[in-house]
């Protein structure tokens, strides 16, 4: 008797998982013994949280095979998202959200004697990105998948994340970020799809057979990039796209090419190398160093990416390449994945034999890139002499490039020869350099900047000569969040009042929540909605008092600015007004006073002195206010360590006031203000970046606006005279002496004098002085609104409801409508 033997072909063949509670917990059960060999009941949380990670991605799989067939059959456009950072912080709970699994996971652990909550503290936040680029990029992949777009993300599998903060003596410590060690469910790696990358080596010419000159690059160092991927959920939609992560890994060529069998150690020792690539993210937000192991992942990443992209095009279409560019679309997150410009053209002529002009109106019309910054110091430049050793071939297209767009140049501005070095791509000088963001801006069909202010900017200062050349390249599109991670995940007292309250589609299109603006006049409503708030805030004193030893009052003001440490945003015009409020407790001035917790966090670049100085300034201004008895609950002050998307999930939801506070024209947008703005909290800003755009959504009456606009800054300069501030403005004069005579640095007297200089001199880029009366000013506006709580939480609901342009949902839409035209797909048989 032959038995009958059946392959595997579908995964319609196989038994489709359950989503009852009772199936959830056979599957937990059944992971917990067979996956991962538990048997004895135990009190470690990992293998609980594993099981049920695991029985959560079984019901990943289907739609993920069926959405990648989709894609597939229909062999629409497709678009490709190059990003350098991925912050997605923490999967599981976003996944039982998408999966629309909430109630039933939550009874299945139940009758497991399981709490999620506990369960998902378990899960590492994947910190694969500094902050707001990184962050956006993660939101944009979530709302790619609710609105079913082809969209791949593609980065890189960094072993090591965003360093850890700890905070020692008051002082930022980093630590490694091993977020893998206890493994990832999350991904599958997928060896069939390893890429082999260049390095080193050197370019030679050739004649083919015909006659025709060609270049290639050879006696490279090679490197392997083998994929992880990702399932991203759409929200209840059936869809699941993929965020494709590359880690570096080396050939067997390295090991043994280049050694002979009696260095067998340095051989192996050599791996080394290459594994580092995907090693570690770099964690400066800012200003880039140089470093040659950044260009390496950067070229690392560009070049897997796209031959990842070709393999699949070249599958279907062989080597015809005359619809690709209306068939794919990359999106540069910034200049950082930029030498895809080159890469693309190098494959296609080196490897295609395509002619230069086919190559290059192939690649112009397939990538787009996005700015991210106004901050000269933070555009990139790498030396020539760099390129010129880790990617030769590649330099020669740069130049090659260059050499064209400046003849364009000079046809249009003949003899402009002024002209043509500024805009040229490479930087003449002691060391020449690349330009990067000009290679994006050449060899790109659109060009956007990431709030209107920004987008303005951009055209009218940094890339305004590019703009007289092709101003239709230009476009705006302003950031958004996602409100599945942002409000129906991380805030579910108030979620749940808003689906009571208007239903639920607000989850899938957040302009609906307009429909709450009526609510604000209604007394019973406001009271539910400060009862929200106040459990939030709870949930955040309880953590708060475990981390830092401070007890918050939960009726006070929960006044808040988390993101990154940077001097153009403005942690110490804050930190001044902190310092105002306590010399107006010591001078007994409280009268009507409106007790405060503020709560300042982030993480500093671990080689920004002054960033890392206002932490250090921060913690001792909370040491000392916190212990004063006469300050009492009027005001407490806490640096809250190691921020991070989890942290946000919790401090977002408790905001009453949202600190955005930067030198106006310095931030490109911001997203942390919608967060905050979205959760109900009111903003105390300045016009700049998206803060311009969610006052006008929400009216001038319902935000505190202060400080110079972005031409009075450009204005000021040259006249700015912060001593004189300082002396007619006895509060802030007051502030100045407290810091001065020691009173926060009693044990270590000079401490704080960079600071002191900074604010003091003349040619302090950020104007810290300048605003310091109109943001004291806006902070009395703000203590007195709140003490009128009817008033305050109708502000607050309307800040909720007018959040609906902030979405990604509606950022992703503005995309596809003018750069990616991609046509939704549905996932096969859903
Ligand atoms: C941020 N940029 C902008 N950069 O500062 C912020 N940079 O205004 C904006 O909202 C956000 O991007 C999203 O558009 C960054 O976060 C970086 O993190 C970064 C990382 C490496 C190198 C340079």
């Amino acid at each position: 008797m032959t038995e009958e033997i059946k392959p595997i072909r579908d995964i319609r063949d196989v038994p489709p998982v359950g989503k009852t509670s009772d199936d959830l917990v056979n599957g937990i059960q059944r992971h917990y013994l067979r996956t991962f060999g538990q048997h004895k009941p135990n009190n470690s949380i990992h293998y609980k949280y594993k099981a049920f990670a695991t029985t959560i991605r079984d019901r990943l799989m289907e739609c993920w095979i069926n959405t990648k067939e989709a894609h597939e059959e229909l062999d629409k456009k497709r678009a490709y998202y190059l990003s350098l950072e991925f912050l997605m912080g923490r999967t599981l709970g976003n996944a039982v959200l998408n999966l629309g699994l909430d109630e039933q996971a939550t009874e299945a652990l139940h009758k497991l004697g399981l709490d999620l909550e506990e369960i998902i503290e378990e899960e590492s936040d994947a910190g694969l990105g500094n902050g707001g680029l990184g962050r956006l990029a993660a939101c944009f992949v979530d709302s790619c998948a609710t609105l079913q777009l082809p969209v791949v993300g593609y980065g890189i599998r960094y072993e090591y994340g965003m360093f850890r903060q700890q905070i020692v003596d008051g002082n930022q410590v980093e630590e490694p970020d091993h977020w893998l060690r206890n493994g990832n469910i999350w991904e599958i790696e997928r060896p069939e799809h390893t890429q082999a990358v260049q390095f080193g080596g050197h370019t030679e010419s050739f004649l083919d057979k015909n006659g025709v000159r060609h270049s290639r690059w050879v006696d490279t160092q090679d490197v392997l990039a083998v994929p992880f991927d990702t399932p991203i959920p759409g929200y209840k939609n059936g869809t699941v796209n993929t965020l494709r992560l590359w880690k570096s890994a080396a050939t067997d060529e390295f090991n043994l090419g280049e050694f002979n069998a009696g260095s067998y150690p340095e051989s192996v020792a050599a791996k080394n190398e290459a594994e580092h690539i995907s090693m570690v993210l770099y964690p400066n937000d800012a200003s880039e160093n140089g470093k040659e192991l950044r260009l390496r992942q950067q070229y690392f990443l560009a070049s897997a990416s796209i031959k990842d992209v070709l393999r699949q095009w070249t599958e279907v279409h062989g080597s015809d390449f005359s619809a690709f560019a209306e068939q794919n679309c990359f999106q540069l997150n910034d200049t950082h994945p930029t030498v895809s410009v080159a890469e693309l053209m190098r494959i296609l002529m080196d490897d295609y034999r395509l002619q230069w002009d086919e190559a290059w109106n192939i690649t112009k019309n397939t990538m787009a890139y996005t700015n991210h910054t106004l901050l000269p110091e933070a555009l990139e430049r790498w030396p020539v002499y760099l390129f010129d050793r880790l990617l030769p071939r590649l330099l020669e297209i740069i130049f090659e490039i260059n050499a064209r767009f400046l003849s364009e140049v000079a046809n249009r501005w003949p003899g402009d020869l002024e002209r043509m070095k500024r805009m040229s791509i490479i930087e003449e000088g002691p060391v020449k350099q690349v330009r990067m963001a000009y290679l994006a801006l050449v060899g790109s069909f659109s060009v956007n900047g990431v709030a209107q202010l920004h987008s303005d900017l951009l055209v009218k200062g940094l890339f305004s000569e590019f703009y007289a050349m092709w101003p239709e390249k230009f476009n705006n599109k302003t950031n958004g969040v996602t409100q599945r991670r942002w409000m129906a995940w991380c805030n579910k007292p108030m979620s749940k009042l808003i689906s009571d309250t208007i239903g639920e589609s607000w989850v899938t299109n957040l302009s609906e929540l307009r429909k709450l603006a009526p609510y604000a006049d209604d007394a019973g409503f406001r009271e539910q909605w400060a009862a929200c708030k106040r459990e939030n805030k709870e949930r955040l004193a309880d953590v708060v008092e475990a981390e830092c030893g401070v007890r918050f009052n939960p009726d006070a003001m929960f006044d808040i600015q988390v993101k990154r440490i940077h001097e153009y945003k403005r942690q110490l015009l804050n930190i001044l007004h902190v310092i105002h409020l306590y010399d107006r407790i010591k001078r007994g001035d409280t009268e009507n006073w409106t007790p405060r917790n503020v709560l300042i966090g982030g993480k500093a670049a671990p080689g920004y002195y002054m960033a890392k100085q206002i932490i250090k300034l921060t913690n001792n201004v909370a040491e000392v206010v916190n212990n004063d008895p006469d300050v009492g609950d009027k005001l407490k002050v806490i640096f809250f360590p190691n921020y991070r998307v989890s942290a946000m999930e919790l401090i977002a939801p408790a905001a009453d006031l949202s600190e955005q506070i930067s030198t106006a024209g310095k931030e490109a947008s911001g997203t942390g203000n919608m967060k905050f703005m979205m959760n109900g909290a009111l903003t105390i800003g300045t016009l700049d970046g998206a803060n311009i755009e969610i006052r006008e959504e929400v009216g001038d009456e319902n935000f505190f606006l202060f400080g110079l606009t972005a031409e009075e800054v450009e204005a000021v300069r040259g006249s700015y005279d912060p001593n004189a501030i300082i002396k007619a403005d006895s509060d802030f004069s007051h502030v100045m002496e407290l810091l001065e005579c020691g009173h926060f640095s009693q044990f270590e007297p000079g401490l704080f004098a960079s600071i002191i200089g900074a604010i003091r001199s003349p040619n302090d880029p950020w104007l810290v002085a300048a605003d310091f009366r109109s943001y004291v000013d806006a902070q009395q506006q703000v203590a007195d609104a709140f003490k009128d709580q009817q008033r305050w939480q109708k502000m607050s609901i309307l800040n909720t409801a007018y959040s609906g342009k902030f979405s990604t949902d509606r950022t992703m839409e503005d995309y596809n409508r003018d750069i990616w035209k991609l046509t939704p797909v549905p996932p096969k048989c859903v």
